[in-house]
């Protein structure tokens, strides 16, 4: 993002731009079409109403396009402060004189009007780093990708049906996935990280060449299934599996499986968007905490990887199949179904390595703090990574099944308290060579 790229194609990048910008706010209004009421409310002190997330994508837009780049004087100053993440809590935001739902979607399109003006005047070859390749509009576009993900954890904690979508997936091969169940990477010197392109954020720079000894990583995410027999076996009773604030939280708490499990005799169910149901064995296991997926990996004789191993797994290009934009028979993203897709779903999507389930189905966490790499500068602003560095938050790579394709590729971090399930997360395991 420092040397000038020319861009080979401006009229086709903008035409690009200006789709993605329509498909994200598609996306963001589809969700907020429910009752006020449900916009309003607040589902769960861990989340925003869904009508501050509407509005905040809105002024964020504002800020970084129209403000910083586009020179126009602020529409609304006085509600900044609302839609400031920093300035008040999660919990505290439904008490704030938000904009109510169909003023929040005025403001918002009267933003967008305007960022198109500023995408259709803007010069993409300009050297500065906001403007270079389109740099703010990715910035905005995956962040309303990442607070459209965020609705709907919100909308799952609520547990109003609606916003399920059963669109078909392929089908898993549980019963004959063949061997092996884990790979071997062997030791030696990859490239972490993404180089200069405007899609990728400060923390996931600079690429840096990195040595990794050899190690196991599970060609598959850990299916629900594997991680009933944990609950079974009584992995929750016991003090071995655990960190001493993993068993600290599950003492605290009582907690005696994943987020949104129920037991009926010796069934799981799950309410998945306000619908009851079997928990389906043959899917990767999700919402589920740091705590539970590390005390997992150690009851079955691993840990977790760290973000190197899980990045150098993936095999070096922007997905693990390649350069080239997701297919539906290569990774679940999108929102295509309301759930993760079965193991074994996506042998087209495996890494040159053939770990398989990488990219889409659940979030998958790391042994890994969320740190900067060696040589980060923080661009374009500290409070998008540089003030959630350090031992605080484990690091999360991926994306889920409700992770838009354009807001998720090999190099990208996500990052959240060891604590927090209510994110579509699940894991896979890895160990050392012995
Ligand atoms: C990258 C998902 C951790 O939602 O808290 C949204 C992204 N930053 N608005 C979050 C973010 C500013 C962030 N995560
Ligand atoms: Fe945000």
């Amino acid at each position: 993002m420092t040397d000038s790229i020319k861009v080979p194609d401006v009229t086709a990048l903008k035409e690009k731009i200006a789709a993605e910008l329509a498909a994200v706010r598609d996306r963001s209004l589809a969700y907020t079409d429910v009752d006020d009421d449900l916009l309003v409310r607040q589902h769960s002190p861990l989340m925003s109403p869904l009508v501050w997330d509407l509005a905040h994508v809105g002024n964020y837009e504002e800020l970084w396009v129209l403000r910083e780049v586009g020179g126009i004087t602020p529409l609304r100053p006085e509600i900044d402060d609302l839609y400031d993440a920093f300035t008040h809590t999660r919990s505290a935001r439904p008490s704030l004189p938000l904009l109510g739902p169909d003023e929040a979607r005025r403001y918002i399109s009267g933003v967008r009007g305007r960022v198109l003006d500023v995408l259709d005047k803007i010069d993409l070859d300009d050297p500065d780093p906001l403007r270079a390749g389109g740099f703010v509009f990715g910035l905005v576009v995956q962040h309303e990708h990442q607070h459209d993900e965020t609705m709907l954890a919100t909308l799952q904690l609520s547990r109003e049906p609606g916003l399920i979508r059963e669109g078909d997936l392929p089908p898993g091969r549980s019963t004959n996935l063949g061997a092996p169940r884990e790979v071997h990477i062997p030791g030696g010197i990859f490239t972490m990280g993404a180089a200069a392109t405007p899609w990728a954020y400060d923390n996931e720079r600079p690429a840096h060449r990195m040595y990794l000894p050899g190690y196991w990583i599970d060609r598959f995410p850990v299916s629900n299934g594997a991680y009933t027999e944990f609950v079974a076996s009584g992995g929750y009773e016991d003090p071995r599996w655990w960190t001493a604030e993993g068993w600290q939280w599950v003492e605290a708490k009582g907690v005696r499986a994943p987020l949104f499990w129920t037991r009926d005799g010796d069934i799981w169910w799950r309410t998945r968007f306000g619908r009851p149901e079997p928990v389906p064995a043959d899917e990767p296991v999700q919402h589920v905490s740091w705590y539970e997926a590390d005390a997992y990996a150690r009851w079955a004789g691993g840990r977790l990887p760290t973000e190197a191993e899980w990045e150098k797994a993936c095999g070096g290009r922007t997905y693990p199949w390649g350069d080239a934009d997701p297919t539906l028979d290569q990774a679940n993203l999108g929102h295509l179904a309301a759930r993760p897709a079965p193991i074994g779903a996506f042998p087209q999507g495996a890494s040159p390595y053939g770990v398989e389930q990488l990219i889409g189905d659940v979030w998958e966490w790391t042994d890994s703090w969320f740190l900067p790499y060696p040589g980060y500068r923080s661009f374009p602003y500290k409070e998008y990574s540089e003030v959630f560095f350090g031992q605080e938050h484990r690091v999360l790579r991926g994306g889920s099944w409700a992770t838009h394709p354009s807001a998720v590729r090999t190099t990208f971090r996500n990052w959240d308290y060891p604590v927090r399930r209510q994110i579509f997360s699940g894991f896979r395991c890895a160990r050392s060579e012995d």
